[in-house]
């Protein structure tokens, strides 16, 4: 069945290089089990609209009830690491006071899990989970937010902490103000610029004030997840690169910019500044605490084109010439290889850098070689980046098995494992097989 291969093996890499695979709480949980408390999917879920087939995360894959079975696909892959997130309304239902007991023992039986079968533990502490009860206080527009997220962090490392062996505040954070506040496509599902611009400061304000009280509190190896989309001006006009370049430094620039550089990007700040919150020029020192390892998701490139009749910022995503995935993203792995350099040379090639995910959708169920050549290019771009002297240190393929894809529900399969989502059953596609045989130690160089 696998005649898909893989081109690298293990031995190509460094020694110690982390192979992995990731995943998200509210993608595979099943956020109806064990006493978890609403947040603002489940809100966006419920609102005509907002995701194919009305589809809801209730169940997802029951990785709630089958996470042992899921544990066994990551270590017969022959995978060293399991990057998995921790579900806040799952811990704090009302987002704060009293945790719900169900809930941290869940996490307790999954880290334990993981060890048991030789899996390091990388966690995210925020996958885009915001509990309903701060949602409605405010959620990434109200600065307090950063308190909020502190205290949860503290609590979920405090007691879990020892047991993790990398840990992410936050995932994707263009994600959580940008594309969630000013495009509105992601819950809380906005299309508000001072919104926009109020989490798209308070998300950094949260992972810098998390950062610093979880070293207070001797906890270490803690790093962030950004996401990365190379930006493709359509064609050479100056107009075109101006949009272009606005487009990479909104997604690209701005994140990168407030943690290593203690600033964001003027053009940025051109259209952002007027709805920005007050003091946010005071908050660098904070947003800037030094990190241990930074995390790199990389998936596509757009292909961008100035558009005229627009409000700032007048850009436009236009069709692109290459071949393209289920979700119609281009394949570009030299885009890769773009972020991997980027962030080097931005941390003087001495931050260990890891890839926190890559992968592509893909409805082949079973023969999926087209999951396995976009893993092999990538894996590729990864290989050359480590020569050009990148520190990278661990490459998490998204994602191992099938699951909720945000507002495109169910449809979008990212997985190496495929899931019947009538019965919950699992079976690994051709490139888990062929992942398995390239990583595998047993396997001649
Ligand atoms: C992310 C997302 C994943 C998505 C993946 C594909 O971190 O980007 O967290 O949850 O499923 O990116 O869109």
């Amino acid at each position: 069945m696998d005649n898909a291969t893989l081109s690298f093996s293990r031995s190509d890499f460094p020694e110690g290089f982390v192979f992995g695979t990731a995943a998200a709480a509210l993608q595979i949980e099943g956020s109806g089990y064990g006493g978890a408390g609403p947040s603002h999917w489940d809100t966006f879920c419920a609102t005509p609209g907002n995701i194919a087939n009305s589809e809801n995360t209730l169940v997802a894959c029951d990785h709630y009830h089958r996470w042992e079975e899921d544990l066994d696909l990551v270590r017969n892959a022959g995978l060293d690491a399991y990057r998995f997130s921790l579900s806040w309304p799952r811990i704090l239902p009302e987002g704060r006071g009293t945790p719900n007991e169900e809930g941290l023992d869940f996490y307790d039986r999954l880290i334990d899990g993981m060890l048991e079968r030789g899996l390091q533990p990388w966690a995210t502490l925020y996958h885009w989970e915001m509990p309903a009860a701060l949602s409605d206080l405010g959620g990434w527009r109200n600065r307090d937010v950063a308190n909020w997220f502190t205290d949860y962090s503290r609590l979920v490392m405090n007691r879990f902490g020892d047991r993790i062996e990398g840990t992410a505040t936050l995932n994707e954070p263009w994600c959580v103000a940008w594309l969630s506040h000013f495009l509105g496509h992601h819950a809380p599902g906005l299309r508000d610029i001072r919104a926009a611009a109020h989490a798209m400061h308070h998300v950094l304000l949260a992972h810098g004030t998390a950062v610093q009280a979880l070293r207070a509190d001797g906890h270490d190896n803690l790093g962030i997840v950004c996401n990365f989309e190379y930006s493709q001006p359509a064609d050479d006009k100056p107009e075109t690169i101006r949009a272009a370049e606005l487009n990479d430094a909104i997604y690209n620039r701005w994140f990168v910019g407030g943690i290593f550089e203690k600033t964001y990007p003027t053009q940025v700040l051109e259209g952002l500044a007027p709805h920005m919150p007050q003091g946010w020029q005071d908050d660098f020192d904070v947003i800037a605490t030094p990190l241990d390892w930074f995390g790199i998701n990389y998936y596509t490139r757009s292909v961008i084109a100035a558009d005229p009749v627009s409000l700032w910022p007048s850009y436009m995503t236009v069709p692109g010439p290459l071949p393209k995935t289920d979700m119609g993203w281009e394949i570009y792995p030299e885009g890769l290889l773009h972020f991997l350099k980027r962030v080097g040379d931005l941390t003087d090639r001495k931050m260990p850098i890891y890839v926190t995910e890559n992968g592509l959708a893909d409805s082949e169920p079973v023969n999926d070689l087209v999951r396995t050549d976009y893993m092999d290019s990538h894996f590729g771009a990864a290989l050359d980046a480590i020569k050009s002297g990148v520190p990278l240190k661990g490459f998490f393929t998204w994602s191992l098995m099938d699951n909720f894809e945000w507002a495109f529900g169910y449809d979008k399969r990212f997985g190496m494992v495929h899931v019947d989502f009538e019965t919950q059953k699992r079976t690994p596609k051709a490139s888990w097989h062929a992942l398995r045989q390239a990583i595998s130690t047993n396997q001649p160089g």
